[in-house]
């Protein structure tokens, strides 16, 4: 029988991934429902955040058929009340005989105690089918269920000798439409996105959602300014100021502060680290108690090497250009004073190579995460 859940589970992760853009900082999840002779009678995913979760939204396909037959679900059902009531009170009441689970929910709410309830309740219950393939695909969820922290990706579009912009500061465009359109997409699946105020003065990006993808076409804008320079006639402040937080130094201007906070942006003060910038820690314990459960840091290089410098990077997204700048003065992809031995360095594994155009993304996760 083991060789049919796991096809069945195959089958909900494929539909778990439909709810990619939509149900952050909710995970993604998928169902499917057999009949008691193997019959398929539903299937569902979450959808949205805040919306019906997948075992429900599979269990009311099914209806009655349900009785007997088995759940196929890539996530632990949940035992809480929150926006939704629990799905292991739905699953119960459909009579469902057998709950094949994908990985367990790390929300510590739910924990194993989905799989306890329903044992209790004298469901057979398979764990860990296609268990690793069920965490990945949450990782993000887990990293911030289990750290209180965002999940931390840096992005960076660099020359083939990790340069992000030719001497002067020129960085358009390094890497083709293709690599800038796959960059735009990532934007469509995080909950965040963080600049320095460097990248804010040079580029004066708008950084907003483009595709569509995401039912939102607001992502949450953080800004790195630990002298509040932030100009009031920045792009990023001419639409939706609301969706912007500025984290600074303790204590910075306090006039630029509440100029800012009229226009709706949210200002938070931090603690300076040894450069006299902003201390990410707290940042990020503030992103993720904010219901922030990952984050894209687009640079620029000194803001890439805080984070790594600090260990909290989970993962690389690059898009590598076929082209050479050189230098000493163009600007590298990681700043900073840099390691002091390639044993200090932040070790990654390369989990994702294709190529992309002209260019090649590379996906590289921090060893160990
Ligand atoms: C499930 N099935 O499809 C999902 C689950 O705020 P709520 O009510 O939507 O609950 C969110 C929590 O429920 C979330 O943190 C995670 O623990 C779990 N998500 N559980 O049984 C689902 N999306
Ligand atoms: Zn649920």
């Amino acid at each position: 029988m083991s060789a049919v859940w796991s096809t069945l589970m195959g089958e909900a992760l494929e539909l778990a991934s439909k709810g990619r853009y939509g149900v952050s900082p909710n995970p993604m999840v998928g169902a499917i429902v057999v009949d008691r002779d193997g019959l398929e009678v539903g299937r569902g995913y979450h959808e949205q955040c805040g919306g019906p979760h997948a075992e429900v939204v599979a269990l009311a396909q099914a209806g009655s058929r349900s009785a007997g037959g088995t759940l196929v679900v890539t996530l632990e059902p949940c035992v809480h009340h929150g926006r939704t009531p629990p799905c292991v009170d739905a699953v119960l009441a459909a009579g469902i005989a057998r709950v094949v689970v994908g990985s367990r929910d790390p929300n510590p709410l739910v924990n194993g105690h989905g799989v306890e309830t329903l044992r209790a309740a004298g469901v057979e219950v398979v764990e860990g089918v296609r268990g690793e393939e069920c965490e990945r695909l949450n990782r993000r969820f887990g990293h911030w269920m289990r750290s209180g922290l965002p999940f931390v990706t840096l992005k960076m579009a660099v020359t083939l000798d990790g340069k992000i912009a030719a001497r002067g500061g020129r960085s358009r465009w390094i890497t083709s439409e293709a690599s800038r359109r796959a960059g735009y997409a990532l934007r469509e699946e995080y909950d965040a996105i963080l600049v320095g105020i460097g990248t804010v003065m040079a580029d004066d990006p708008r950084l907003r959602r483009h595709l569509g993808l995401n039912p939102s076409p607001h992502i949450v804008r953080v800004v790195l300014d630990s002298e509040l320079r932030l100009p009031l006639t920045s792009q990023l402040l001419s639409q939706e100021p609301g969706d912007v937080i500025v984290f600074c130094r303790a204590p910075a201007a306090a006039d630029r502060g509440q100029e800012l906070e009229r226009i709706g942006v949210t200002v938070v003060e931090v603690g300076p680290d040894e450069r006299s910038r902003c201390e990410l820690w707290p940042v990020l314990r503030w992103l993720g108690s904010h219901g922030i459960s990952s984050l894209l840091v687009e640079g620029g290089g000194e803001v890439h090497w805080s984070f790594l410098r600090e260990h909290l990077v989970q993962q690389v997204h690059a898009f590598v250009a076929p082209l050479l700048l050189g230098g000493k003065e163009a600007t590298s992809a990681v700043g900073g004073l840099g390691f002091g031995s390639p044993q200090e360095g932040v070790r990654l594994v390369f989990e994702e190579v294709r190529r992309l155009g002209e260019d090649v993304e590379i996906i590289a996760g921090v060893a160990g995460v």
